[in-house]
């Protein structure tokens, strides 16, 4: 059988219409440009071969481990059954009903309880199908922990899977699909803009806000505002980290959502500012590097600070370094940060180790770590696949990680944090490409927890009543998302 790239695969897929531009009208009555109907793949047995044979490819690559291979039904089923019956394979297949007669099973096929089953799907959007099947094979006894998917349309399914412990897989992404048709000419650029505006502006999981302003925002349908859970809850849950349960029982607590961003050069200032606005805050996040006159005492200084006023001290380092130099950063130098910081930040860029290496020194004092998922800044990298593999890293370390600095929501799990910089009364930016979001739009819109201000308050006349006038706008947006009235 011919070997096939992603690239010659997607322009089949467009040859035989399994991919079509145009104005199609959604389920929802929502007008699409672009429509994925992979169930015309049966009638092209060639291209059922190298669809399958990637999707194998795929589970080889990944070294992904399980029992037995499940297709979602339709489509998926014969791309399963080609993959199971040539490297012979265990299937199962789910029943879309449960017969009326007979065994009432929803899954066919045998195996043992605990086994784990791969499941394979034609294509996602927001995940819902896959999740379906998961759940019924979860009722059998059987568990899953990853799916293979030959086309996303990146519309929010890996965040929602993932947030659901099961990872996803997919071969073809939208935006790839259209990079290679634009590239063959099979679509002109104005429909590629089209397609992507469409697919950013619609439940996708980084998407522009409608002014253009502010982070790539998250907007998923599987977050769902009845689900919501209050900081009080979560303070409660039994996987939450200690240092992320004081957080919340202190946002509860002080009704407050605010962080300051005391972004002050004397440190003098610093614990003036800390000790002023204490009461408003939950969170104090300072930048170490930038006093002109830091002593070893400040460190403690802020940290009786933050008792008195039950608040957490959070040092923005974003440490970017490998394992070994970055706990060298967080431990020693000048500043010794994890003697005195609750929380730092760290860019994910190096991989893991970043935060293995924060971790074997913050871990044993209790501290926790923000990951950067994305940020507020104009033309920021860190979007759509970066900030999905940022929740990965997160998840696999959430001994240490507590939540992340980003735009909005990124992940249904309430034990994880959302922190929110860039943002003011005002929408708007500086002229060095700082993009401001309004509180109610991040805390009431996007679902993050906490605001990050930090000229908002620090340049206004009278720093104490802009920060309380954060802290109350802070405060009721919050309540408005769970739905009871704010103070
Ligand atoms: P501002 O004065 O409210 O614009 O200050 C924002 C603070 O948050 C400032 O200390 C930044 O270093 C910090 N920040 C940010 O603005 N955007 C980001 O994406 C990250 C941090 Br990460």
């Amino acid at each position: 059988m011919e070997d096939v790239s992603i690239e010659r695969l997607v322009l089949k897929l467009h040859e035989v219409c399994g991919v079509k531009f145009g104005e199609y009208k959604l389920k929802s009555g929502l007008l699409t440009p672009i429509y994925i109907d992979l169930r015309v793949l049966v009638s092209h047995p060639a291209l059922m071969n190298q669809v399958s044979s990637l999707l194998y490819q795929r589970v080889q690559d990944e070294g992904l481990q399980f029992d037995s291979l499940c297709g979602v039904p339709y489509t998926a089923l014969p791309l399963a059954t080609i993959i199971c019956s040539r490297h012979e394979l265990p299937m199962l297949i789910r029943r879309k009903e449960a017969k009326d007669y007979g065994t009432k099973r929803m899954v066919e096929g045998s195996f043992r309880q605990g086994d784990t089953c791969l499941i394979i799907e034609d294509t996602v959007t927001s995940g819902r199908s896959i999740l379906e099947t998961a759940e019924v094979l979860h009722k059998e006894g059987l568990k899953v922990t990853d799916a293979v998917v030959l086309m996303d349309r990146e519309q929010g399914a890996v965040e929602m899977l993932a947030s659901r412990g099961i990872r996803l897989h997919p071969l073809v992404s939208m935006f790839k699909l259209l990079e290679v048709l634009q590239a063959a000419e099979r679509i002109d650029a104005k429909t590629c803009q089209s397609v992507k505006t469409f697919i950013l502006d619609n439940n996708t999981f980084s998407r522009k806000d409608d002014n253009g302003n502010g982070f790539p925002a998250t907007k998923m349908p599987c977050v769902e505002r009845s689900a919501e859970l209050s900081y009080a809850d979560r303070a409660k849950l039994p996987n939450v980290h200690p240092l992320a349960s004081r957080l919340l029982a202190a946002m509860e607590e002080k009704r407050s959502n605010l962080c300051l961003s005391a972004d002050v050069t004397s440190g003098e200032e610093l614990l003036r500012l800390a000790d002023s606005l204490g009461p408003a805050i939950c969170v104090l996040k300072t930048h170490v590097d930038i006093l002109e006159d830091y002593t070893a005492a400040l460190g403690q200084k802020l940290q009786a600070l933050a008792e008195k006023h039950n608040f957490l001290v959070f040092e923005d380092r974003k440490f970017a370094d490998i394992g070994n130099t970055v706990k060298h950063q967080y431990e020693g130098g000048l500043y010794r940060i994890s003697s005195w910081s609750h929380i730092v930040n760290a860019h994910a860029v190096p991989g893991p180790g970043v935060v293995k290496g924060l971790s074997a020194v913050g871990k044993p004092l209790g501290r926790g770590c923000l990951l950067i998922a994305q940020m507020s800044s104009q033309g920021s990298l860190a979007t759509g696949e970066y900030t999905r593999a940022v929740l990965t890293m997160a998840e696999e370390q959430s001994d240490f990680v507590i939540g992340f600095i980003c735009g909005s929501k990124i992940t249904k799990r309430p034990e994880f944090i959302h922190m929110t910089p860039g943002v003011q009364l005002q929408a708007g930016g500086d002229v060095l490409g700082q993009q401001y979001t309004t509180p109610e739009e991040v805390l009431y819109r996007n679902g993050s927890d906490v605001i990050i201000v930090g000229r908002g308050i620090l340049e206004a006349p009278d720093r104490l009543a802009a920060a309380e006038s954060y802290r109350k706008s802070g405060w009721e947006a919050y309540t408005k998302r769970l739905g009871r009235s704010g103070q």
